[in-house]
């Protein structure tokens, strides 16, 4: 199961260009937006629910205490709107098919405090299926695919951006200009691993950006230069049923085993030399 190389930069770029809420397994995020606006003088008779405008992670509900103050609670899983869909149920990584994110996000927080809890992620969109085991050889191909995904999806970012601003940065910009004009780039396509090898022998310089971006893109909950499995989520979630080397490939990145994949462990994979790695790079 592999995705051809169009359908894989458009996958990155659509992941790159949305909002980051896209586990939402995120940092605790209990914000109270702005009170909508409330029109006319008919409208102070209705009594504002505090919890309309109470943000609450995914997995929790708002519930007024006591003194009728907003709070966040574990959702139950069976008060999930239910799907529409096959399409919303997602596969945990316990292996159990969910009928909804929220009803696996409610599980999670009902766990909270177990070990199950501790484990239980969302692996990735759609029900659990069959995925094939990632070979040796395979795994070998995949950074070397993935590499020229990010790249291309950058090159496509910074055409968009010649059309409208805002998709990249100036300093962005400035960097991918560098790619884009290069006469020497390989253009974007299906190209076999061969080609993707020698061409990143040749080419080396105009990988190391795009490796370093999208770390940057992951690395936002907090900005600690380790990637949590929630951090990765945004990339591996809908890449795992397509590509089937996706979770062998993000495991064998944690070399150290700690569960999280560091900067280095994350350019040492992409096969970015340790004398490249660069933290300017990531802003
Ligand atoms: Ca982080
Ligand atoms: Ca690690």
């Amino acid at each position: 199961v592999l995705l051809s190389e169009e359908e894989l930069v458009d996958l990155l770029r659509k992941e790159a260009e949305e909002d980051e809420e896209a586990e939402g397994e995120l940092e605790e995020e209990e914000v109270e937006a702005d009170k909508g606006k409330v029109e006319s003088s008919e409208a102070e008779e209705i009594t504002e629910d505090p919890c309309d405008n109470f943000r609450c992670k995914r997995g929790k509900t708002c519930k007024l205490d006591a003194d009728s103050k907003p709070g966040c609670v574990c959702q139950e899983p069976s008060q999930c709107p239910p799907s529409m869909n096959e399409f919303d149920h997602v596969c945990g990584t316990d292996n159990k098919t969910y009928d909804t994110s929220c009803e696996l996000f409610a599980t999670k927080c009902n766990l909270e405090g177990t070990k199950r809890g501790h484990r239980l992620h969302l692996d990735y969109t759609g029900a659990c299926k069959l995925i094939p085991a990632c070979v040796d050889t395979e795994l070998i191909q995949f950074p070397l695919r993935m590499r020229d995904w990010l790249k291309n999806v950058l090159l496509q970012l910074y055409e968009h951006d010649s059309i409208s601003h805002g998709f990249l940065t100036p300093k962005q910009r400035f960097r991918v200009k560098k790619i884009f004009e290069s006469e020497r780039r390989l253009h974007a396509g299906d190209h076999s691993v061969e080609l993707l090898a020698q061409d990143f022998e040749k080419n080396y310089n105009m990988y190391i950006y795009p490796v370093h971006w999208q770390f940057a893109q992951l690395d936002q909950h907090p900005s600690d230069r380790f990637l949590s499995h929630s951090e990765l989520a945004p990339l591996r979630v809908p890449l795992v049923p397509m590509e089937h080397c996706t979770s062998r490939f993000f495991q064998e990145c944690d070399a150290d085993k700690d569960k999280q994949v560091s900067f280095k462990e994350w350019t040492s994979c992409f096969g970015i030399k340790n004398e490249d790695m660069d933290v300017n790079l990531l802003f």
